[in-house]
């Protein structure tokens, strides 16, 4: 993309209206405009950076054997009548009425939807193990929608829904969908930690938020410093093998972690005082184990081995993906701007021109542009008549991981700069270094 094309309309100045760091760089950044509170429009990049995030869950949801689809944003009043949640959801909810006065709604999240694509089409164990997920926009009726897409009212979410035989199958699906979590974030270059949580209105007793800790996150949150140690990496899970899976969850819970709903100071007071941390995070994700409350009321049974009919298991299973926008760059980022890891970077490097118009400038630009892109390593080339400070100051601000400068100096002896956001640090290469430099960062991500 060439920035002289593209529709990047940052901000000079600080928007008055953010309070917290993500909020005012998505918005100087030219990322999202406000369409109304809680309601965004995704401008370009961070559309862009939406997307990215959204095909990386996808691809650990797919990898852990789920299933994707899509449900409807809209939904009828009645299934939520059926299941008792339509009355207790509260001003939660955006209830809508139709032109033939029928009772909408917005959906805020879909078991109730889910369930009925169930028991419409699944009679039987056979058809178990089975989880459906999609990712779709959701409505959140929030008192007070804030901190920009941290606290929409309109949000993207991802959400997951097993269905099983029995509870041992469902705890199964539970700790799978805990490791693929783990996962996922990790990809996003995010630590995230599990921590046991209140299951609010989806309901159970069996639940997990997932946390990034962060002074700006509205989590209270207590934790044992240990868990900070702890990565998933590159290991080899088998998502099939209930075993492994409880393993890893068992090695994620067993180190105290909770939120402050479910916080226990006596459990919190018998770690070592050096280990016992108290900080802020952002909910990233939560997953819930539910049993039979929406299959009983609903009616969704399957006929078990023995020919029985009885209610099927259930969990649902939530990421917040645009929330992650903002928590990732809460996570990461200086006095100038967002740094982007290299996993969810809306372009993989930017080319600062630094004599736009001079032939020889140009013409070196040109040539890495056309073979940055030819191999896949697609680049954001600022070829602005601008000065070079406001170029590096954009690229700055919307926080590429990698930059390649070009000047008539660096040209007279063959070279370009490569700079990397994160350490600040430069190298002179000649380009075709730079190009396979990069290749080797971005292999494998
Ligand atoms: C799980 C999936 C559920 O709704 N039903 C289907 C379950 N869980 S949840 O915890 O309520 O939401 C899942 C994640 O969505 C994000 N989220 C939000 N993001 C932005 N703005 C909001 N108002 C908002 N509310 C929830 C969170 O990341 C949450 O973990």
């Amino acid at each position: 993309m060439r920035l002289s094309r593209y529709f990047l309309p940052v901000l000079k100045e600080n928007p008055a209206e953010a309070q917290i760091v993500s909020h005012r760089l998505m918005l100087r950044a030219g990322m999202i405009k406000q369409a109304t509170a809680g309601i965004y429009s995704w401008l370009p990049l961070g559309f862009k950076v939406l997307r990215r995030l959204e095909d990386i869950v996808h691809e650990e949801q797919v990898r852990a054997g789920h299933i994707p689809m899509l449900m409807p944003t809209l939904q009828s009043a009645d299934l939520w009548r059926e299941s008792g949640r339509y009355d207790d959801y509260g001003e939660e909810m955006l209830r809508i009425k139709d032109r033939h006065g029928r009772d909408m709604l917005y959906g805020p999240t879909n078991e109730e939807l889910i369930t009925d694509i169930f028991r419409a089409h699944v009679g039987s164990y056979k058809d178990l193990p089975l989880t459906l997920y999609h990712i779709q926009w959701k409505f959140r009726d929030e008192v007070r929608p804030r901190f920009g897409v941290m606290r929409g009212r309109e949000f993207f979410m991802k959400d997951g829904y097993n269905f099983d035989i029995d509870q041992d199958a469902a705890i199964h699906a539970y700790d799978r969908h805990m490791v693929s979590y783990l996962r996922t974030y990790e990809r996003m270059g995010l630590k995230a930690i599990p921590m046991r949580a209140d299951s609010g209105p989806i309901g159970g007793d069996n639940t997990h938020e997932f946390l990034v800790l962060a002074e700006t996150g509205e989590s209270e949150v207590f934790y044992d410093r240990a868990i900070l140690d702890l990565t998933l990496g590159g290991r080899d899970v088998d998502y099939n093998d209930a075993a492994q899976c409880a393993a890893i969850k068992e090695e994620w819970t067993t180190p105290y972690a909770r939120t402050d709903e479910t916080h226990d100071s006596d459990l919190f007071n018998a770690i070592p005082a050096e280990r016992r941390m108290s900080s802020r995070g952002i909910e990233v994700g939560q997953i819930f184990y539910f049993g039979t409350k929406y299959s009983e009321p609903m009616g969704a049974t399957v006929a078990n081995a023995e020919g029985e009919k009885v209610p099927v298991h259930m969990g649902s299973h939530g990421i917040g993906v645009s929330r992650l926008v903002g928590a990732i760059i809460e996570a990461s980022h200086d006095d100038k701007g967002i740094i982007w890891p290299e996993a969810v970077t809306p372009y993989k490097v930017g080319i600062v021109n630094l004599k736009q118009g001079d032939a020889e400038a140009d013409a070196a630009c040109e040539a890495l542009y056309k073979e940055l892109t030819a191999k896949g390593l697609e680049p954001l080339y600022d070829d602005r008549a601008e000065r070079a400070g406001a170029k590096f100051a954009t690229m700055d601000l919307i926080g590429l991981p990698w930059r390649i400068t070009v000047g008539p100096r660096g040209l007279k002896n063959g070279v370009v700069e490569l700079t990397s956001r994160r350490s600040g640090e430069s190298e002179e290469l000649v380009p075709a270094e730079a190009v396979a430099r990069l290749q080797g960062i971005y292999a494998g991500i």
